[in-house]
């Protein structure tokens, strides 16, 4: 008889949903992963993605067994070696580096896994210890957390399941289909329901597909079409102005600013005619409740912080706050009651004050020769949970940075990706089915528990085991490793992230999820999270940024110029998240190859066809790929989608090789959809 077990887990990826999974395990072999039905945001359904987990975690590229660079930098060329001489040789070069300047030693680390357990724990605990540089996680969300933050007090919001009893839903700046499904599956019940779906994107998504109505909206031009919405909310009174005198800060400021805003003006600058900006005015002002899903493709323009500013406002000024079902919902992980800072002990610094570095410009700091300002020349990077090569901005200067040969790199990976090729040692990694982990959520308001399935694969560890691995290695030279909060166990730390909290560990243990309490509406007696108590469309302290303290609208730092004529945005492949599944042969073939899709009349000017081979290129390098001329692309706009790896493309680049390093408005995040460029013919390689 085959023993079968099922396991209940969570989805550890970078995605708003943060699915309960259940997983079959027959015999010791993961056979299928699947959503927990039991699981309301989960409801049993999975995307394309996760469904192939198992393809994932057994996938003949696993990097199982500690590697040790044996050829040039980034030649990928490593020789295998045990854990203890890998662990034994870090050791020493860490600590070498760390006896002179341990600010020259960097981890860089996002979101791979959202687990606390596996991505802000025991690295933490390690590299507080180090007293390394500080990383500063830009390379997402910050852009939209602090502009939220400065509006509302914090990441707070709508609750997600009450969009489905919503009469009106503006999904802006967000693919929900490809990148929130679970959303998107309250936004049609609410559909089902009578309700009307405006989406407002420079691509015609697959979400935009299933909406009423579709405003192509020019990339980075939110601002603008958010202030003219205002003005005609003003001029036609559809304002709750009881709401607006109680739980406001700073109207009559915005509203002098909102009346220089006519629709005619923000016309011209969002590339939409003035009779739709009115007609999604007029919707906005008349329909209750009116609910708004905000979503990171606005942030990542030189205006991002302020589009996300002037959006937030826009619920406040008709009183959608007053319904469960109306206001605005970009991130609710702010009601997070997760004891982060037991996990991370940032007290382990004791005086120290270390120096932060900016992970959005990573290519520019591993070039640093080292000065005053900078403080010391990076000597040693230690990435996990990320592929910097692949999916920084700028990636010429981050693969140069990455081949320096005096940078002493460590990779904790699964694969061998374009950054694990550049390292001097790759160390294997467990997947989600093989560790334990705790998961909050930036989509739904649920805490979920993830246990091990089945045993790590090959020599595989867990990233917490190996910094708990490398203290005990490091306590041989340093006595300061050996302190007890370096041996704790995964679900020792599990349990401390939620311990004293609301949340009840014995619940997580059974039902794989527990919810954290909350009232239904938010904001609908005010309450704001803001020092004023009240939603602060004027905010003071924004000044400091050097930036005008009520909601404005910044051009982007690229706006189409005669060499670079298209604004390119670069938003993620639906079956891909980030760079993670690229290698994942099944959701490689249904995105086919990498893609620009373009306007049938930009590719006309410039003699392409749907299918053939381009070059996309402006003055910091060039990339290959082919055309996709399927009416997704508006005219003056091309859509890279992301994110195939660098060694997956024609020429060895991916779109990142166009991006920028320059920083948004607010939350020094990065501007990868601010980005100009021209495509031409390719006429050398063949496909
Ligand atoms: N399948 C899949 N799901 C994912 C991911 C993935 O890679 N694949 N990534 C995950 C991660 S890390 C994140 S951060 C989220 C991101 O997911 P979203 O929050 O949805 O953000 P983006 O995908 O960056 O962009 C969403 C939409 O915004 C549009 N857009 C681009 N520029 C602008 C603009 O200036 N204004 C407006 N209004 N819209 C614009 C894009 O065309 C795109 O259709 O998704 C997560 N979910
Ligand atoms: N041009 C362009 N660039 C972008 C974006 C865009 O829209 N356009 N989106 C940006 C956004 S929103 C984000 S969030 C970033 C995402 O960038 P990253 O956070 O780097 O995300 P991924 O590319 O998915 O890489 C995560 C890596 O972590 C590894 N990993 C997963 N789980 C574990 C684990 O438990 N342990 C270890 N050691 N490794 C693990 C995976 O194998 C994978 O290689 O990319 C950004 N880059
Ligand atoms: S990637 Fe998102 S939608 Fe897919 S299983 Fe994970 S949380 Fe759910
Ligand atoms: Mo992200």
């Amino acid at each position: 008889m085959p023993h079968i077990v099922q396991v209940r887990g969570a989805c550890p990826h970078d995605c708003p949903d943060t699915c309960a999974l259940v997983t079959t395990v027959i015999d010791g072999t993961a056979t299928k992963v699947q959503g927990n039905a039991e699981h309301a945001h989960t409801g049993g359904v999975l995307c394309a993605k996760v469904s192939k987990y198992t393809e994932r975690t057994y996938h003949a590229g696993r990097v199982l067994q500690p590697l040790k660079r044996s050829g040039p930098k980034g030649s990928g060329h490593f020789t295998p070696v045990s854990w203890d001489e890998a662990l034994g040789d870090i050791a020493q070069r860490l600590h070498g580096i760390a006896r002179r300047a341990p600010e020259a030693i960097l981890p860089y680390s996002y979101a791979g896994t959202m687990g606390l357990v596996q991505s802000e724990s025991m690295d933490r605990r390690f590299f507080h210890q180090l007293g390394s540089s500080l990383l500063d996680r830009t390379i997402c969300a910050s852009a939209g957390s602090e502009a939220l933050t400065a509006t509302y007090g914090g990441k707070l919001g709508m609750r997600v399941e009450f969009f489905a009893e919503s009469k009106l839903i503006l999904i802006w700046g967000s693919n929900s289909i490809a990148s929130n499904l679970h959303f998107w599956r309250y936004a049609q019940e609410a559909k089902r329901q009578g309700a009307k779906l405006i989406c407002i994107d420079p691509r015609k998504s697959e979400t935009a597909d299933k909406c009423h109505e579709h405003l192509q909206l020019l990339p980075g031009t939110d601002a603008a079409l958010a202030l003219a919405l205002m003005h005609e909310l003003i001029v036609h009174g559809w304002l709750d102005h009881d709401y607006l005198a109680q739980h406001t800060l700073g109207w009559d400021a915005l509203k002098a600013r909102a009346l220089q805003w006519p629709p005619e003006r923000a016309a011209l600058i969002c590339g939409l005619t003035v009779a739709q900006i009115q007609s999604l005015a007029r919707d906005y002002g008349t329909t209750r409740p009116a609910a708004i899903r905000l979503n990171y493709g606005m942030q990542r323009a030189r205006g991002g912080g302020n589009a996300v500013r002037a959006v937030a406002c826009l619920p406040a000024l008709v009183g959608a706050w007053r319904h469960r079902a109306g206001g605005l919902l970009l991130s609710a992980s702010g009601v997070s009651p997760f004891k982060r800072a037991s996990l991370q002990m940032p007290q382990l610094l004791g005086e120290r004050r270390p120096r932060t570095l900016n992970m959005s410009q990573i290519g520019d700091v591993l070039l640093h020769e080292g000065d005053a300002g900078f403080g010391p020349k990076v000597e040693a990077v230690v990435v996990y949970n990320s592929n910097p090569v692949a999916v920084a901005p700028e990636s010429a200067k981050v693969a140069a940075g990455f081949a320096r040969e005096d940078l002493f790199t460590v990779v904790l990976e699964h694969f061998m990706t374009d950054t694990a090729d550049h390292a001097d040692y790759v160390l294997p990694a467990t997947t989600q089915l093989e560790h334990w982990d705790i998961h909050g959520s930036y989509g739904h308001t649920d805490v979920l528990l993830n246990r091990p399935a089945i045993e790590p694969q090959g020599q595989a560890r867990s990233n917490a085991q190996i910094f708990r691995d490398l203290a005990m290695h490091m306590a041989r030279l340093d006595s300061a490793f050996a302190a007890a909060c370096f041996s704790e166990s995964d679900e020792t730390l599990c349990r401390t992230a939620v311990s004293g909290t609301a949340i009840d560990f014995e619940v997580l243990l059974q039902q794989g999820f527990a919810h954290i309490p909350l009232p239904d509406a938010p904001f609908a007696e005010g309450g704001f999270a803001t020092p004023s108590g009240k939603c602060e469309f004027d905010n003071p302290a924004l000044a400091r940024l050097g930036i005008n303290t009520l909601p404005d609208y910044l051009p982007n730092y690229e706006p189409p110029t005669t060499a670079y004529p298209l604004a390119m945005i670069s938003p993620p492949a639906r079956n891909f998240l980030n760079s993670s599944f690229a290698n994942v042969a099944s959701l490689a073939r249904m995105e086919e190859r990498p893609l620009l899709e373009m306007h049938p009349d930009d590719a006309a000017a410039r003699g392409i066809a749907d299918g053939d081979q381009l070059r996309v290129f402006n003055q910091r390098g060039e990339h290959v790929c082919h055309a996709a001329v399927n009416g997704r692309a508006r005219t003056g706009v091309v859509v890279g989608l992301g994110i195939w790896w660098r060694k997956q493309g024609a020429n060895g680049t991916n779109v990142n090789e166009l991006t920028h390093q320059q920083l948004t408005d607010i939350g020094r995040a990065p501007c990868f959809y601010d980005c100009a460029v021209q495509v031409e013919k390719f006429k050398e390689l063949s496909a």
